[in-house]
């Protein structure tokens, strides 16, 4: 009898042990022993690129027929509003009217690129029709950066769309990418010989999660498999993009690019085998999807029980001059047999906490690094940043986040550039102005910049190198 309990137990300990000791093997999460490192230790290669980053819906202001737009006016199924304390986006920063006192607080910083996003539903108002007097707007702005000596960076589609696209299914259809092309067209023709660097999208994978999984993003729906198929027109979108742009004129000079956030999906417990394959599991759908499309052509998109969708995108390998990575932290997955609870993203306890539900772990930014790696482009950092609005940690964050990069550097990573998210204060999506991003605070009753104490680290940082 004992002979049989033990044969049993032993038979149990090997189903678990053997893969437990093979994921750990493979996967451990990484961390860093801080009292041994010298933060001061770093150092950045000449011609890096040093710069900050905002996006249109979050500082311009006077959006009325986007997809924000419409969502910042709905209330939800319980007649809650969409956006936190129902705030509406409004006139933001008013960055539209005062980019030129911005472009000085920029010079103020040291930095030498400035990443942004054009508006379409402003240049686009109805479909194929431009509007001249907008683009003459991002004319002058781009202009203006350059006097200034700093580079412009567009991004094309950042989480934002016009109604008019919304309403005929936006990505959902892969027929619908053709607007996004002829958009792309336009401001190509008006911007392209000022810009020498293009993002086409921004986060496809945030931006699909939120709007189509979990609901917080219009257009609120949660449908995994059209989650899965929305994903893949958005990346075909990007490669349909490269691809017209590269045929333009001008469009062999310049660069062109995605930007993924490398947010890592990592198991609360190293022990527990469960926590290890679930956030495998999301971390692969997550952050795998992307790189299986943009190394091997092939899009998957799989998670038990709620999507299961595979296609090949042939030309997406070839579709990329660098890639921009965001990078702000990872979270852990806790396994529960309820799938609401076991998909909840959940911060780790013994990390330092930041106004966001994530923590600092600068480790992940050198991971996310090696991670993008795998597509042999040149890696421009595109965003990294802290909500902290008492500002008690983000001096901290700056140093040992560019200690990271700096470190990947020095590893022989190819990292071009770094963009701090973000400029000035903003309206963070559905969480509106409470999370405080900025380098500089806004007051948005009178509009004032201010310079924050713990932002003068990277002021400091970008002066010395
Ligand atoms: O504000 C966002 C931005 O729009 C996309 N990347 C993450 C930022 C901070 O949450």
């Amino acid at each position: 009898m004992y002979k049989r309990v033990i044969q049993f137990l032993a038979v149990l300990a090997l189903i678990y042990l053997i893969p437990t000791a093979y994921l750990n093997y493979t996967e451990q999460v990484e961390h860093w022993d801080w009292d041994e490192i010298d933060l001061n230790d770093i150092s950045f290669p000449e011609n890096f690129i040093w710069g900050v980053s905002s996006a249109a819906h979050q500082v311009e202001g006077y959006h009325t027929s986007n997809n924000w737009a419409d969502w910042e006016n709905q209330v939800d199924e319980n007649r809650n509003p969409r956006i936190a304390r129902g705030e509406k986006c409004g006139i933001a920063c008013d960055h539209w009217n005062r980019y030129p006192e911005d472009i000085k607080l920029m010079q103020d910083l040291g930095v030498k690129s400035y990443r942004f996003s054009v508006s379409w539903s402003k240049i686009m108002p109805e479909p194929g029709v431009v509007n001249h007097a907008v683009m003459s707007h991002y004319i002058a702005m781009c202009d203006s950066l350059l006097a200034a000596g700093i580079e412009p960076m567009i991004t094309l589609h950042h989480f934002c769309h016009p109604m008019w696209f919304e309403e005929m299914g936006a990505f959902e259809k892969e027929e619908n990418i053709e607007h996004f092309l002829r958009f792309a067209s336009e401001v190509f023709i008006a911007l392209g010989s000022r810009v020498n660097y293009w993002c086409t999208l921004n986060e496809p994978a945030v931006f699909v999660i939120a709007a189509y999984f979990d609901g917080h993003f219009p257009p609120g729906k949660q449908d995994p498999e059209l989650a899965a198929e929305v994903l893949k027109n958005m990346y075909l979108a990007h490669v349909k993009v490269y691809e017209r742009i590269k045929s333009m004129e001008g469009g062999d000079r310049v660069h062109v690019g995605i930007v993924k956030n490398m947010h890592q999906i990592d198991p609360m417990n190293d022990w527990n085998l469960f926590d290890r394959l679930l956030s495998r599991t999301v971390n692969k759908g997550f952050n795998g999807s992307f790189i299986s499309t943009f190394t091997k052509g092939v899009y998957k998109f799989r998670f038990p029980t709620l999507v299961d969708l595979e296609a090949e995108i042939p030309n997406a390998p070839y579709s990329l001059d660098f890639v921009g990575l965001n990078y702000y932290s990872h979270n852990a997955m806790d396994f529960s047999l309820n799938l609401d609870e076991a998909l909840k993203t959940r911060m780790y306890p013994d990390e330092t906490p930041t106004d966001m539900d994530y923590t600092m772990y600068p480790e992940g930014f050198y991971r996310a690094i090696k991670e993008i790696s795998v597509l042999n482009q040149p890696i421009i950092i595109t965003e990294n940043g802290v909500a902290d609005a008492d500002d008690d940690i983000r001096g901290e964050f700056i140093k040992k986040y560019l200690y990271a990069v700096s470190k990947a550097i020095k590893d022989g990573y190819d990292v071009r550039g770094y963009h701090y998210w973000s400029l000035m204060d903003n309206f963070e999506w559905d969480l509106g102005y409470d999370e405080r991003f900025g380098l500089y605070e806004v007051d948005f009753e009178t509009q004032k910049r201010t310079l924050r104490e713990g932002s003068k680290e990277y002021q400091r940082i970008v002066k010395a190198n």
